[in-house]
């Protein structure tokens, strides 16, 4: 993986012919290839997203020793993956630029497929993961419950009910968990499972915050 990070703010002549732009791209992405028609020679999985240099080189230096052409293509058909990024750069160690271009453009989160569109290339091909630079944690977390005791014919629960909350948040992390019992009940921290011994129908209800706040929505177990 090559993931170039650099802080300078040139980057190439684009960035000098605006040089009253002062926000050029401060993230370079590199591919490479070379005479294989089954894979990129280097390739970056993850980046951040905002501006963003991208360099694709097919040149001697990368390990091309037959001319061979490549493409860096992000896929824009998919709708599983992120379509706003339209790239598509083909290079060949002898092109006008010794095989190795760039361009600029702006990531946005989710994920790219690229590809190699050469006939036969097809096997080129690869996903970039873009992530939220600041690591704004804007989802809830996920919360789920479950009952589990001794039931008897009828399904019903007997002696006792154990009911387990679990709630993970893949932003900030989980800060806390509350628990209720009965539709009025006060919400309590959420520490261990949550033991029901009082026959009749029950209903707990749960709910989670993270870190950042974002709460999860209330949820509930008969
Ligand atoms: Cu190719």
């Amino acid at each position: 993986m090559v993931l170039g990070l650099t802080s300078t703010v040139a980057y190439g002549r684009a960035a000098e012919r605006e040089a009253d732009v002062p926000t050029a791209a401060a993230q370079v992405l590199t591919w490479t290839a070379g005479d294989a028609i089954d894979r990129y020679a280097s390739f970056p999985t993850t980046a951040v997203a905002g501006p963003t240099t991208i360099v694709f080189e097919n040149s001697t230096a990368t390990g091309n020793t037959t001319g061979m052409p490549h493409t860096l293509t992000f896929d824009v058909s998919d709708p599983e993956y992120n379509h706003d990024v339209p790239l598509n750069i083909l290079a060949n160690p002898n092109d006008d630029q010794g095989g190795k271009h760039s361009v600029e453009v702006t990531l946005t989160p989710g994920r790219y497929r690229f590809h190699c569109t050469i006939p036969g290339h097809g096997q080129m091909q690869g996903i970039l993961t873009v992530t939220d630079p600041g690591g704004e944690d804007t989802t809830a977390p996920e919360t789920s419950a479950k009952v589990e005791g001794e039931k008897n014919a009828d399904g019903a629960f007997i002696g006792h009910a154990t009911v387990t909350v679990s709630a993970t948040d893949a932003g900030t992390g989980v800060d806390k968990v509350e628990y209720a019992v009965g539709a009025d009940g006060p919400w309590q921290p959420y520490t261990a499972p949550v033991m029901v011994h009082e026959t009749g129908t029950h209903k707990i209800r749960y709910r989670a915050t993270d870190k950042a706040g974002n709460a999860a929505a209330e949820k509930a177990v008969d």
